[in-house]
């Protein structure tokens, strides 16, 4: 079954240009900004700008170029941030997908937050 994005999301409308927002890094296919509603000292948002509704969507259908320059800039996101562990304490990386995964916006996006321990993952 094909996965059926809708271009009125929210992240639609920021890589459109449509809405701003507080950028902390980009490529040709990805691009890293903060979550307008931080839960944690350092907390971004990395989105492929391709129409990819969720990470299964993604990981399915991205081209090797757009997954490449996904994971990449993830990297470069620890880096800047400093909470990787070249430079920093870590960090935790999430995805929601769909109903149970209680996500919010229908365009993939991986959170990255660090700066302080994180809670327990559910509860
Ligand atoms: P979720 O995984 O789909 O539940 O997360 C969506 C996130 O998008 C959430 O953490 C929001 O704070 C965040 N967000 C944002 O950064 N900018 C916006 O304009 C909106 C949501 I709406």
């Amino acid at each position: 079954m094909a996965f059926a994005y809708d271009d009125s999301n929210i992240f639609a409308r920021i890589l459109r240009g449509e809405i701003p927002n507080d950028t902390v890094a980009q490529n040709d296919h990805a691009l890293a900004f903060r979550d307008i509603q931080p839960k944690a000292p350092h907390h971004v948002l990395v989105i492929p700008k391709g129409r990819y509704v969720s990470f299964d969507d993604f990981a399915a259908n991205a081209t090797e170029a757009e997954i490449t320059a996904f994971m990449r800039l993830c990297a470069q996101v620890c880096t800047l941030e400093g909470i990787g562990l070249e430079d920093g304490e870590g960090f935790r990386a999430i995805t929601n997908a769909g109903h149970h995964g209680v996500q919010e916006v229908p365009h993939f996006h991986l959170h990255i937050m660090g700066g302080a321990i994180m809670g327990p993952m559910i509860g």
